[in-house]
């Protein structure tokens, strides 16, 4: 039976059918009738099949490693945090939760810790995500609210991306506004990004900014606005602070942007000339120490022009999450309440209170991410449960959070893995079924609530998240967690946002408190008695006291530099999510890019000394990480990028936040994560590796990073110093002699290669420069026998197609490069007849764009 339901990655929020296949997996496509995507999935969406397999599987709890029945599990969380709060106080305990968790889970953790716990110490991953945003918003609008609709982004006359990867982290949302483009070219599309990323191959126009310096670019717009009279007369009235912004603009300059005059120039005039603007931002905005200030200058410049709430027009923060926007409607904040309501407001508390029937209200803001783990550290958090998230990799100084975690007194925490970097570090394990095994509702970046329905049966005894922290609040003692079912608490959520609605606040969802929750369809908020979806501000009424918008003076700032370092920048892949713990699965997900790497410019490697493949050391204050040097002109000089998504599963040292400091906005608490002061230099290896194995192997050497492929993975490696005996390391690592050796010790060269009946166990090719080798043709290797396999590539007839690019059909560069030789192929529609690349998602057009555009064959290796 083909269930109807939502992907669990990105804030797009596309509908998804899914059919169990009968064999535990589920076959994919997108669901033609959700307005998100209308049919269209990218390929992470597309291979949500190949993720839902229970290898890996936590099946049962688990107490100090030791499988514990549930009722043990919870008993034993119920007594750690009582304890904790009878002898230290409500503030002792925290939850560390996240914009990944279903509205109903986040609604319980809320209830129980703000209600009843009596304690705001509940933040959650979106503080690392849309804080900022969310700060930024509340200061402008008086609510946390998102005004427009992704149609806006169709009927716009100017679409402006800043700090957005579109392409690559919202695919289907670009898709749609390359669609629209295509249908009406005169729309025009702007990407402002120090890095030239795969959303610049299909901008009109790509700003380089200066890192950090977008809250001087929207400044100097406002000045450009106000001096070029495109302010909004009718709309000024609805608006308080223009003049105070506009003399803090002033301080602004042309220079600090970083740009050439023209192009500068050039994008003011089109901003200003162009009514139908829709601005788009994402965590190249929030995520910096001037976040919150930054997003206020974008929506300065639509609210002195009026540019909000009308069709085609508005400032546009896509939240990453799939339910980032869920999130925020509950609470889940540390300094929010329910329902867009204040925590600090007496008379929003009380409506709460009495509507939990709560005994110990929370009265003050909780711990931010940061603080919270500062918290842990120095002991003032006894008890912490962390669900959803994986704060041992993605929180800034990461290695200092994992100590601050391996610490605590009690950490409990919930996740689908036995294994990731976080779940190591806990006391009790509790095993949570996953997106395809559980039913709820997510919201995506236009507001739109999704029901999320079950496919499949969650293995082994694995429960909801909403499950375990209703059990646990009724174990603590507490009344009004006895839900039978998901669709119970929705409703109840439903019906506190009339309350809520009744306040005065713009979340209202209340008409869908006794609506049938299985039968739910697609359905942007509000959805109460006043207002029914669609847009947020055009009328000019604002959630704020006397009903205006403000407009925030920012004094912007530059982000602060040393001298003798670089500005490492960080952020997403095309092909994985986070800590890659789903994506990482799927062979074809992790072939696009296999490694953890540092994208840097060849002037700053010829400096630094850095060899093109080989490895590069990056130290900040508060640690270091081992990446793979990857030479790009895509990245400006000073400014290298590297992903987020390697963990202590995946490499031996690629944990990115590992170097980033807890430097964080002072409005929002959203730390910086894309402006870290590092210093680069070679890693002086003396081997490379590269094997593939069937085995479940971690080597014992100073750098791995390992990957999915097809019956196994792949792992590069490298070290300091080279082992004595190729053939005993072989032994070690995949418990048996080679029965294929290859040796050449003048060029440090050793090949060697384990078979028996079920075919290939494992090969391994050591060199003393980075390995040579075809990927594309040896990740198969486990699965394709090949009794050459030691020459490392394929035979004379079968040509090498190079790096995967086209992730559906498996389409390597080379084999692109070669048809576009061949054939004379002028555009991306043309690769697409001749190959089939591009054809299905979509996600690696701009890719391919990029290669017709430079026609530069991009490495193979
Ligand atoms: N494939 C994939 N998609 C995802 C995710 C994923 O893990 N993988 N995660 C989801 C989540 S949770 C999120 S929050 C979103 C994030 O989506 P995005 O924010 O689009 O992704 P990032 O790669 O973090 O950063 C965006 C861009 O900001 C740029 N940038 C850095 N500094 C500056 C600056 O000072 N100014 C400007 N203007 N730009 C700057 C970076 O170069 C980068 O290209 O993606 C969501 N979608
Ligand atoms: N340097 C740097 N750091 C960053 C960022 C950046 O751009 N740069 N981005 C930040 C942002 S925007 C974000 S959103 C965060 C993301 O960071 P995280 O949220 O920490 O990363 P994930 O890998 O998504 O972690 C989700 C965890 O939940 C588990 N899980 C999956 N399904 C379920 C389920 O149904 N229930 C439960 N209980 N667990 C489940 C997964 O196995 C995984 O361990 O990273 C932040 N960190
Ligand atoms: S764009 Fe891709 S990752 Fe995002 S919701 Fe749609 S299918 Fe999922
Ligand atoms: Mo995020």
């Amino acid at each position: 039976m083909t269930v109807r339901t939502t992907c669990p990655y990105c804030g797009v929020g596309c509908g998804v059918l899914a059919s169990p296949d009968g064999q535990g997996g589920l076959t994919i496509k997108g669901d033609p009738d959700h307005p998100a995507n209308r049919g269209r999935l990218c390929v992470k969406g597309a291979a949500l099949g190949e993720t839902v397999s229970t290898a890996g599987r936590l099946l049962t709890p688990r107490i100090h490693g030791a499988k514990a029945s549930w009722s043990t599990a919870l008993d034993f969380i119920a007594d750690r945090f009582t304890d904790a709060v009878t002898q230290h106080g409500p503030d002792s305990v925290a939850l560390y939760v996240s914009g990944q968790l279903l509205t109903e889970d986040y609604y319980v953790a809320n209830k129980l810790m703000k209600g009843f716990i009596g304690s705001a110490n509940i933040d959650t991953n979106s503080r690392l995500c849309m804080a900022s945003s969310v700060a930024g918003h509340r200061r402008a609008f008086g609510t946390d609210t998102v005004p427009g609709l992704y149609e806006d982004l169709e009927l716009a006359d100017l679409v402006v991306l800043t700090g957005s990867n579109l392409a690559w982290c919202h695919p289907v949302l670009h898709q749609r506004l390359l669609a629209a483009r295509a249908a009406r070219p005169q729309m025009k599309i702007v990407v402002i990004d120090p890095r030239r990323t795969a959303t610049c191959e299909d901008a009109d126009l790509h700003l380089p900014l200066a890192p950090g310096a977008d809250g001087h670019l929207f400044n100097l717009l406002l000045c450009h606005l106000h001096d070029t009279a495109r302010t909004s007369a009718a709309f000024l009235p609805h608006v308080t602070g223009f003049d105070a912004a506009l003399t803090a603009a002033r301080a602004s300059r042309p220079e600090d942007t970083g740009l050439p005059p023209d192009p500068l120039r050039h994008f003011l005039d089109l901003w200003a000339q162009t009514e139908k603007t829709v601005t788009v931002y994402s965590q190249g905005i929030n995520q910096s120490d001037s976040g919150t200030d930054k997003v206020n200058a974008i929506l300065n410049c639509h609210l002195a022009t009026g540019r909000i709430g009308r069709p085609g027009m508005g400032p546009f923060s896509v939240t990453g999450q799939p339910n980032a926007m869920g999130g925020r409607e509950v609470g889940g904040l540390a300094n929010m309440l329910a329902c867009h309501l204040e925590l600090e407001n007496p008379a929003h508390r009380a409506a709460v209170g009495a509507f939990w029937n709560a005994p110990r209200m929370a009265s003050r803001p909780g711990l931010k991410a940061v603080d919270m783990f500062r918290a842990v550290e120095d002991g003032r958090i006894k008890a912490l449960w962390i669900i959803h998230t994986n704060p041992a990799v993605t929180m800034p100084e990461a290695d200092r959070v994992s100590r601050a975690i391996a610490a605590c007194d009690f950490v409990s925490v919930s996740d689908i893995r036995a294994d990731t970097d976080t779940a190591r570090l806990a006391h009790v394990l509790l095993p949570s079924a996953a997106w395809g095994e559980k039913d709820g509702t997510v919201t995506n970046s236009e507001r739109m609530i999704s029901r999320q329905r079950a496919a499949l049966t969650a293995p082994g005894q694995a429960q909801p998240d909403w499950w375990q922290i209703a059990q646990v609040a009724q174990r603590m003692g507490f009344q009004g967690f006895d839900w039978a079912s998901p669709g119970q608490i929705f409703a109840e959520h439903a019906a506190l946002s009339g309350i809520a609605g009744g306040l005065g606040s713009d979340f209202d969802i209340s008409d869908l408190a006794s609506h049938d929750y299985d039968a739910l369809s697609p359905v942007l908020w509000p959805q109460g008695p006043t207002q029914r979806g669609g847009r947020f501000f055009g009328s000019g009424r604002f959630h704020t006291p006397d009903g205006r918008a403000r407009l925030v003076p920012v004094a912007a700032a530059l982000p602060a530099r040393r001298p003798d370092r670089l500005t490492l920048n960080t952020g997403r892949t095309r092909d994985q999510w986070h800590t890659m713990t789903r994506t990482g699965l799927s062979p074809r997900l992790s072939r696009h890019l296999a490694e953890p790497y540092l994208e840097i410019h060849p002037e700053d490697m010829a400096r630094l000394g850095l060899m093109p493949a080989g490895l590069v050391e990056a130290k900040t204050d508060a640690g270091c990480a081992i990446l793979r040097v990857l030479p790009s002109d895509a990245v400006a000089i000073g400014h290298p990028f590297a992903p987020i998504h390697w963990s202590g599963q995946t490499s031996s040292a690629g944990r990115i936040d590992a170097l980033v400091e807890a430097r964080t906005d002072p409005v929002s608490g959203q730390p910086a994560s894309k402006s870290m002061q590092v210093e680069l230099r070679p890693f002086a290896a003396s081997w490379f590796g590269y094997c593939v194995t069937r085995r479940d192997v971690v080597p014992d050497c100073d750098y791995w990073a390992s990957a999915a492929i097809p019956g196994g993975r792949q792992i590069e490696m490298a070290g300091a110093a080279i082992p004595t005996d190729w053939s005993a390391r072989f032994r070690n690592w995949f418990g048996a002699t080679p029965d294929m050796t290859l040796v050449d010790p003048a060029r440090g060269l050793f090949r060697a290669a384990l078979s028996d009946e079920g075919g290939l166990v494992a090969a391994l090719f050591v060199s003393d420069q980075p390995v040579r080798l075809s990927r594309a043709h040896l990740g198969d290797s486990l699965t394709r026998p090949d009794p050459a396999i030691l020459a490392g590539h394929p035979g004379e007839t079968t040509p090498d197609q190079g790096a995967i690019l086209c992730a559906c059909f498996e389409i390597g560069v080379n084999t692109i490069m070669r048809a576009i030789a061949r054939e004379g192929l002028q555009n991306v529609e043309a690769i697409g007849v001749a190959l089939g690349a591009g054809t299905n998602c979509g996600s690696c057009r701009p890719e391919l764009r990029a290669l017709l555009a430079r026609s530069l064959p991009v490495a193979a290796e």
